[in-house]
Parts: structure tokens; sequence; C-alpha cells
């Protein structure tokens, strides 16, 4: 017989909730209404090869609705869900220069989201996984009024929740809220979200590394020197690693979440500030993997003390297994070591 016994993401948000007797609710309703958004781009996301066989390229669709592009669908179905909640205070999103304000006929709340609505966009013509990320941190200007940049451009440590949706071969919704990472499979049938992958820890050290090769040439040589590395023969440390890279960091994140391994995308000597943004991608996947139990960087640093400068503020970024992050940035260090010598 079927096990009933399993939890809805609702279910299983009021119940985090109950554990902190000083929660008011909002967090949880905010959860919620993004579980809402997720659903409907996910619908979206899986008609996306459909669209030029049933005729709707062009201006407009069946319903003579403006077809757009689903990474700016995405990011207008998250702005619709989450506007009139009365929770947010203001939005930010990758696909939008200036932070997105609540129109004025609603109540403004205590908390800011920032999120990318579509990440991998580029690679849904070949059914490759995509992802929403978001992230969301408590207002820092006074309550009842407008919120502000500075509400969002706040050190990645005041996060009071992040996650993603992944729209692969399941939707699967992955999130913190500071107390570890759950992870909730979509049920096409009912249209829920349920608890399959309880309190995920990352392996502290894995065998996978994740980075776009194509880039070699424009590399630190210390990193060059860890790629080898991690490809030479080597019994007692697991090695070589195996490489595995989607070119979509929803994906290559969630994998490596659950199997352990070295997401990468650095600085290069064409893009000094690497390519992923600090606010929309880095910052959000930083809490989770750090929930996780692993380490991100740029790096040097820690990914959520750095303080943003502007909303669109790009970073290098070497995330997963804690001892794999570590070791990179111990062979970039000793190369800049020998280099002031
Ligand atoms: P996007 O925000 O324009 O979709 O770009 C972000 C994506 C990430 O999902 C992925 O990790 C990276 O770009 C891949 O970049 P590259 O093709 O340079 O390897
Ligand atoms: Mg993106």
């Amino acid at each position: 017989m079927a096990n009933m016994n399993f939890q809805t993401l609702a279910r299983h948000i009021i119940e985090q909730e109950r554990k902190h007797p000083e929660a008011t609710g909002e967090l949880s309703s905010l959860l919620h209404d993004l579980s809402l958004a997720a659903k409907v781009i996910s619908l979206e996301v899986n008609k996306a090869g459909l669209v030029d066989i049933l005729g709707f390229t062009g201006d407009n669709n069946v319903h003579g609705e403006q077809v757009k592009k689903l990474d700016m669908y995405a990011h207008d179905m998250m702005i619709r869900a989450m506007d009139h909640g009365g929770h947010l205070c203001a939005m930010a999103s990758e696909e939008e220069e200036d932070i997105i304000h609540i129109p004025p006929h609603f109540h403004v709340g205590k908390y800011v989201l920032i999120f990318d609505p579509l990440d991998g966009s580029s690679n849904i013509d070949a059914n490759v996984s995509i992802g929403t990320i978001f992230s969301i941190y408590r207002r820092i200007s006074p309550d009842n009024q407008p919120g502000t940049t500075e509400d969002c451009l706040q050190p990645g440590h005041n996060q009071v929740a992040a996650g993603y949706i992944l729209y692969g071969s399941s939707t699967v919704l992955v999130y913190t809220a500071g107390s570890g990472v759950h992870g909730f499979t979509l049920d096409p049938a009912f249209g829920e979200f349920i608890l399959s992958h309880k309190n995920i820890q990352t392996p502290k050290k894995a065998k996978i590394y994740s980075i776009n090769e194509g880039n070699y040439l424009y590399w630190h040589p210390g990193l060059k020197k860890y790629i080898k590395y991690l490809q030479d023969e080597d019994k007692a440390t697991n090695r070589p690693y195996s490489s595995r890279y989607i070119g979509s960091m929803v994906a290559d994140i969630h994998r490596n979440l659950l199997y352990g391994g070295i997401f990468m995308y650095p600085a290069d000597s064409r893009n000094p500030n690497g390519k992923l943004r600090l606010m929309y991608e880095c910052n959000p996947m930083a809490f989770i993997i750090e929930q996780a139990g692993g380490r991100a960087t740029n790096g040097k640093q820690r990914m959520l003390d750095i303080q943003p400068e502007n909303l669109h503020q790009r970073v290098p970024i070497f995330i997963g297994s804690e001892e794999d992050v570590k070791m990179v940035e111990k062979f970039m260090a000793e190369v800049e070591v020998k280099a002031r010598k």
C-alpha cells in the first residue's frame, strides 16, 4: 500500500515555523507564494518545445497574447506572484536594472526578495535543465515605507532564506531558512511539492569538478595547476576526478550538492570578476551549500561576507565540498606567494 506519510512543502514550512515561537508566519507565507510561482513557471518550461509546433511563435499566442521569451515570462510571473502578498517591500531581478517596487495600492512588508527568474536560459532549446534562484533578506530601512536599494544590497550572511527550483527530469525545489537544506519534488498529478530530500548534507570531499574548461588559457596559473592535479592519478586521494559541467548553474550545483564536488566559475584574464552574479546566483547558492556543510568563496574570501556594491555585480565563485574548495584556494594562494618572492 502507498505510504501516505509524506510531507508537503506547505506542511514542512508550518512545522519548521512551530519550532520558532517568535515567528509571525510571514516568511512561511512568502515561501508558499514562491512555490506557487515555481509551479506556474515549471508548467511553462515543460511546454517550451511545443511553442513552434503549435504555431505560438510570432508575436501572439493562440489566446491573442504576446509570446514572451521564457526568461521574461518567468520574471513577470515571479513579480505577479510575489508583489501583493504584503510581505515584501522590494524585489530585485537579474532581468531588471533597478529594484522593483511594490505597487502603491499593496501593503509593504518587512522582507526583500532577490531572484534570477530563469538561470541558464540559453539552454532551453536543447531541453537542458534550467532553474530559478531566490534569496530573501529582512529589510534594514524603516517599516511601512517603500523598500530601498540598500535593503537589497546586504551581505549574504544576512539572508533569512534562499533556494532554487530546478526544472529537470522532475521539478525540484530546494531551500534553506537557516536550519538545514530541504528538497521537495513536484508531483505533477497532485501539483504539490513533496519532501524528497530531507536535511541534505553534502560530502566533505568528493571526486567531481565542474568548470568551463574552454577558458583554460585565461585562468590563474594556480587554477591551471589545480585542474591538472585533479586529473592526475593517485589512488590515496581518489584521483583522477570526473569532470561534469552542464553549463546551467542550478543543475550543476544540485548534482554536486547531492553527490559532492566542486563547482567553479573563476575570474580569468578576460573577465576579472568571473561571470556569475553575487546577489542573484552566488549568495543564495553559498547559503545553501554552507547549510549543507560545504564551503563557498571567491577564492580568497567567504562569499557570504562580501559587501555588495551594486545589484548586478559579478564575482568569481568556488563552491561545494569543503575540502575540495579549500584545496583550490591553496593552489591559487601558493602561486601568488611564489610570484611575490
Ligand atoms: P545566465 O544568467 O545568463 O543564464 O548565465 C548563467 C549561466 C549559469 O547557469 C552557468 O553556470 C553559466 O552561465 C555558464 O556559463 P558558460 O557558458 O560561460 O560556461
Ligand atoms: Mg543567471
